[in-house]
């Protein structure tokens, strides 16, 4: 508690409790104390009468009620007034005079007492609070003010009714300029109500204001059980569903986070969460070429506790498909093709008819994608390879196929071989508009001059020709200028 004697008071002008009035017979002069006064806040006014007219001055003497009295002032002749400001709010004084000259002293007046009036300290409501177990408490915040006293000569105290929940250890108050904050640690593992008192006092008088903490049960949420999944290594697996609830929070307001358990099998950072409420989703991704059983953890919090669900996964390495049936090397004479070429697709894990098949060539003037041809059903496949009409040369075949995860591929060389020259074209230039041919060959024979504009485009044929024997033969092409390249080509024939 805060000692009274340094409280200031600063209340309302008031008149004086207790007045008592009593001229005496002095020897020398005369005095009677007339009445008192509170001057103003912390101060009281002392008025008597002097009877005097030879005093040299007055002697004000003061006590607290049953004490005795001592000299607080003197003060000079002809004065009928003391203003006593070292008086404290809520305390009753005693008060009496008497006068003096170099013969001595007079008698004493009659004693006066004063109180000087205080109220008590106000402090503002305080909010109950309330939260769940494991939850951060809130600052509890309070005004706290005095009519006669400045905030900072008040004394705060605060108490517990509910010391297992709140101990008084766990109670830090601070005071800044009138308004009071409460910082309350409760009990980690208790949960109920305490009313917290707070005691404000001004060295007087006392003010009390409680307010109610209530640290509600919080259990952990709940996530529903998950049967394991079977799984391919480096496959995209998901979503997989499950549930989550908690007694207190809306399933919206749960945080999930999903974690591998071996980081070896299944990367955590494949792993997403999906759904909303009550129900979500876990997709993740297994490795490639791994197998083995592993778990992906997810926890589930409500902000204080985490349950973790636990969802087991079950790695077998995934066979990659198998193509049979094909050779390394094929040959198509002159100007001929290749036609249902038959092969077989197989996988361990997956069906023939699920199976995903392409084929592609490394050389599109010789073997474009439109003269490739994929049929059959199941496991038999078969393939037409048609060349680009008078081409020539080697390309490479491969056919893939894909059982999702992995793929296999058999790549075979492919001739395709001139057919049998009949004319021989000695020469081949294109000038302005002009195509200019020169052949050797057999009277009677001919040629014909194509285009192309583009290589997954159509051949065009520009103009039929005969070939004059020993000369060069000439045939107006289509000067109309094109944006890409145009190819030409000249086949000649018996
Ligand atoms: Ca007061
Ligand atoms: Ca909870
Ligand atoms: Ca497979």
């Amino acid at each position: 508690m805060q000692n009274p004697r340094s409280a200031k008071y600063h209340g309302p002008f008031l008149k004086l409790a207790g007045f008592r009035a009593r001229c005496g017979k002095i020897a020398a002069t005369a005095a009677c104390v007339a009445g008192m006064s509170v001057a103003q806040a912390g101060e009281l006014s002392l008025s008597w009468q002097d009877n005097s007219d030879n005093e040299d001055g007055f002697e004000i003497e003061r006590a607290l009620p049953g004490e005795d009295f001592g000299l607080v002032a003197t003060v000079g002749a002809d004065a009928e007034s003391y203003l006593d400001q070292a008086v404290l709010a809520g305390r009753e004084y005693e008060y009496r005079v008497r006068a003096f000259n170099a013969y001595g002293y007079s008698g004493y007046t009659n004693v006066s007492v004063g109180f000087v009036p205080n109220t008590a300290p106000v402090v503002g409501e305080i909010e109950d609070i309330s939260i769940l177990k494991g939850e951060a408490m809130p600052v509890a915040e309070f005004s706290y003010s005095d009519a006669e006293s400045s905030p900072e000569d008040l004394v705060v105290e605060a108490l517990s009714s509910n010391l297992s929940l709140v101990p008084l250890t766990g109670i830090a108050v601070s005071l800044e300029r009138g308004t009071g904050s409460v910082s309350l640690t409760p009990n980690s593992s208790a949960t109920g109500v305490a009313t917290i008192t707070l005691l404000v006092s001004d060295g007087v008088e006392l003010t009390q204001q409680t307010f109610d903490v209530e640290v509600k049960r919080n259990l952990a949420p709940t996530v529903g059980s998950m049967q394991a999944v079977n799984v391919y290594d480096g496959q995209q697996v998901g979503p997989v569903s499950f549930t989550i609830s908690d007694s207190e929070l809306a399933a919206s307001d749960l945080t999930v986070v999903g974690l591998s358990m071996d980081e070896s099998l299944i990367a955590s950072e494949s792993i997403s969460i999906g759904g909303s409420g009550a129900s979500r989703t876990v997709s993740f991704a297994t490795k490639p070429g791994v197998s083995g059983t592993t778990t992906v953890r997810m926890a589930v919090s409500d902000g204080v506790n985490t349950t973790n669900g636990v969802l087991t996964v079950n790695i077998t390495r995934n066979a990659a498909p198998v193509i049979t049936g094909l050779d390394e090397r094929y040959t198509i004479e002159g100007d001929g093709e290749i036609s249902g070429l038959a092969f077989g697709i197989s996988d361990r894990e997956t069906a023939s008819s699920s199976l995903s098949l392409s084929v592609r060539s490394s050389n599109s003037m010789l073997v474009s994608p439109f003269g490739m041809k994929l049929k059959g059903s199941g496991s038999q496949r078969t393939l037409d390879v048609t060349p680009n009409p008078g081409m020539t040369g080697t390309v490479v075949v491969t056919v893939a196929v894909s059982d999702g995860v992995h793929t296999t591929e058999h790549a075979f060389e492919l001739r395709v071989l001139a057919p049998e020259q009949v004319v021989n074209i000695l020469g081949f230039s294109i000038e302005q508009s002009l195509a200019v041919v020169e052949v050797e060959n057999r009277e009677g024979a001919s040629f014909s001059l194509w285009k192309i504009h583009s290589l997954d485009g159509a051949w065009e044929k520009v103009a039929d020709a005969e070939a004059t024997v020993g000369e060069s033969s000439t045939i107006l092409i289509d000067p109309t200028p094109v944006d890409s390249p145009v190819c030409y080509r000249v086949i000649a024939s018996e």
